[in-house]
């Protein structure tokens, strides 16, 4: 492949196109490019005879099926990637050297993959768990890998323990159960007797934990990295992925309804936004820390189980990534990226958190297991989109061929090149810190404290917040079977509040701690979603129609929503058409069999006079189980004799008027608003 000298936003797309394969309309042939004429029976020895092994065809069919399936990933198994582009809005060339992050207007091609980290590959989506947030900047310095989560701290302080914590949150291996959860013994077994992981079980166990969509959610690098600039001056720096559409999160009895409807729920969200040209973007923020202030702050700012509080240390938005493109093959680009945090560029460096020196080490080594050998750089949705020289050779499935004899360094053959640049000429150069000390195995006294901000995110909740996170702490914790375990969890969240570990300890049987709390008593409001954007454009809501229907007004209130960017799917009892009361019809897209009210943001109800007892009902469940996820509900004509019938009429977030403005602008608002928590459920 011959190398391309101006890498520009568009190069990793020009690099992957002379990898796709178009087979439509082609004649069938061999791996060897042999047309062959029949693909349906194997060559026997007569119509009824024993196949032969000189039947090629069927040989390397068949192997080549048994070879299929490369291991799944260790972890984030569930993944799904899209493509799209960074640009920037801020140079940060005050901070860092880094060729992608210069100029303002900037774009460089990226590939994301979004994942939960426990299940299986086959697993639900909407199980609660961290989500994985991993990019790709293809730059023309070479790839740059921010692998982050959906939430800003780690389980543990070091990688030596990330074995551990994965085989206590899998399955248990006696008999394999439960998948994708954390609600079992081993998992709160791990937590209590390592009480490091305070501070995420404590995000695990708020709705952070339940996103309603990979584009709702916000990404964190987690570690403190370093920004260096072209002086050689060294900046302490987090990441931040900001959504555009603001931090949603559905609510735990939804989500698990979800997980059997729709297992695929995330995916086909980003999948059908990318489709509709609802793009998502998020924006990229960085927190940046002088070095002079590395021992500033109450708390070690390289201990990963730590935020920096935005309110002491603000976030600075230099850039957005938009995401517009599907992958054309999942197997070829989502399962084969090969994520790594030490794939860097000039300008980005790493720090002695000891989580991050140890993932360091780890992703290149499971690549080489999951991937099949050392040349998983050359897989297309690997390759750098810069050329990339050096005298690495050989090792299963090299495509280079590297020309010449030479393939050391120093040498003189090939007068001594490839060569390694000067850090002028932009060659990469590790960061000069200056360290020494005696070889020990022991953490900083200053990584020890464990549970003030565990309060401080508390503290930050609104009281809806607060009572999710009770309630699944009760759901968690409730489903271990062993006592003493639930008490250890009782007892280690008193050190956070009080009335937390009193509120779950009773609704697990277990005895309310006498004494404890933290004297915390900052917030943090950038930690709570009842802080975040709310919009109503993207959303979808399912319109409950049946024939006789007021089909002028319907027709201008559909109209009236999709102008505002909100989706909408109509449900009947049937599939086919559903006519209105003057013979106008309207095109159903799902019926009461096919989807379900957990499936859709809102849920908008008209009925119509063909109504039958089987349809009420159909059409009432779907009502009141929206009602119970506090979602809007909106209704006219009709429709709102159900509301009446619930008596939920004059309830937050319920929309009732036949005015077709005033019922558009209403019930958009209700909809912006996600979720209207302050409705009384009776
Ligand atoms: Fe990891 C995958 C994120 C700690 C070892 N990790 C993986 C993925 C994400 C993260 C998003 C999926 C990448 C993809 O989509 O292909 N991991 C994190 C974050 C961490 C973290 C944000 C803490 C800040 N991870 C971590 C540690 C270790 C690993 C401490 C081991 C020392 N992670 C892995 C892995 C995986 C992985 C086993 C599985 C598949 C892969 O790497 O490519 O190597």
């Amino acid at each position: 492949m011959k190398e391309k000298q101006n890498v520009n936003e568009n190069s990793k797309d020009e690099q992957l196109d002379q990898f796709r394969v178009d087979d439509d309309g082609k004649d069938l042939t061999t791996n060897q490019g042999l047309r062959v004429s029949e693909d349906r029976f194997s060559l026997t020895a007569g119509e009824r005879g024993p196949t032969l092994m000189e039947d090629f065809h069927f040989r390397e069919k068949m192997t080549h099926f048994d070879h299929e399936r490369i291991p799944e990933r260790v972890v984030h198994a569930r993944g799904f990637g899209v493509h799209g582009e960074f640009e920037v809005y801020e140079s940060m060339q005050k901070y860092t050297k880094a060729k992608f992050l210069q100029e303002p207007g900037k774009k460089t091609p990226v590939f994301v993959r979004f994942s939960t980290v426990v299940g299986f590959r086959g697993s639900a989506d909407t199980v609660r768990d961290v989500r994985g947030f991993a990019t790709k900047f293809y730059t023309e310095e070479g790839n740059y890998d921010l692998v982050a989560n959906n939430m800003p701290v780690f389980f543990i302080q070091d990688a030596i323990k990330f074995p551990d914590i994965v085989h206590a949150i899998k399955p248990e291996p006696h008999n394999e159960m439960p998948q994708a959860s954390g609600a079992h013994d081993t998992f709160w077994d791990f937590v209590a007797n390592n009480q490091e992981s305070a501070h995420q079980v404590m995000w695990l166990m708020s709705d952070r934990a339940i996103p309603r969509s990979f584009r709702m959610m916000q990404g964190f690098g987690i570690h403190t990295f370093r920004f260096v600039n072209d002086q050689g001056k060294s900046h302490f720096v987090k990441f931040h992925w900001v959504p555009k559409l603001g931090i949603h999160s559905l609510v735990w009895d939804e989500a698990q309804k979800i997980a059997g409807k729709d297992p695929d729920y995330n995916r086909r969200d980003l999948y059908e936004a990318i489709e509709k040209g609802d793009y998502p973007e998020y924006e990229l923020g960085v927190q940046v820390i002088e070095e002079k202030d590395e021992f500033a702050f109450d708390f070690d700012i390289l201990d990963p189980t730590k935020i920096w509080p935005e309110e002491d240390v603000p976030l600075q938005i230099i850039g957005k990534l938009t995401l517009n493109k599907n992958v054309d093959n999942v197997f070829a680009e989502t399962e084969q990226v090969a994520f790594h945090p030490g794939h860097v560029v000039p300008g980005i460096d790493f720090t002695n958190d000891p989580l991050l020196q140890g993932r360091l080490f780890s992703y290149t080594d499971t690549q080489l297991l999951r991937l099949g050998g050392p040349n998983f750089h050359e897989i297309p949705i690997n390759r750098p989109v810069c050329p990339f020289h050096n005298n690495q050779r050989d090792g299963f499935h090299r495509q280079t061929i590297n020309q010449g004899k030479v393939a050391y360094h120093n040498n003189s053959l090939a007068a001594n090149t490839p060569t390694p640049p000067s850090k002028e000429k932009g060659g990469y150069e590790h960061y000069q810190e200056k360290v020494e000390g005696k070889k020990v195995q022991a953490r900083s006294e200053s990584f020890r404290d464990h549970f003030s901000q565990v309060k401080l995110f508390w503290n930050s909740m609104s009281e809806p917040e607060k009572m999710h996170i009770k309630q699944a702490f009760a759901f968690e914790v409730g489903k271990v079977k062993n006592k003493a375990v639930r008490q250890q969890v009782v007892d280690m969240y008193a050190n956070v509040d009080l009335e937390l570990a009193t509120a779950f300890a009773k609704d697990i049987g277990a005895e309310p701690p006498a004494k404890g709390g933290s004297d915390v008593t900052k917030s943090s409001p950038a930690l709570s979603q009842e802080n975040t954007t709310k919009i109503a454009a993207t959303r979808k809501i399912g319109v409950i129609l049946n024939n006789g229907f007021n089909f002028m007004d319907v027709k201008s209130i559909l109209d009236g929503i999709k102008n505002e960017g909100i989706h909408v799917e109509i449900i009947s009892a049937k599939q086919g058409k559903v006519t209105g009361a003057n013979g106008e019809q309207l095109t159903v897209d799902e019926t009461f069999m096919t989807t379900d009210s957990v499936l859709y943001d809102a849920i908008y109800i008209v009925g119509g006079s063909g109504e039958d007892k089987k349809f009420h009902m159909d059409a009432n469940k779907f009502v009141m189980e929206a009602f119970m996820h506090y979602k809007p509900i909106g209704a006219t004509h009709d429709g709102k004799k159900w509301l009446e019938e619930n008596n939920i009429k004059k309830s937050k977030g319920v929309v009732a008027t036949d005015n077709v403005q005033e019922f558009i602008n209403s019930f958009t608002l209700a909809i912006a608003a996600h979720r209207h928590w302050d409705r009384e459920i009776v």
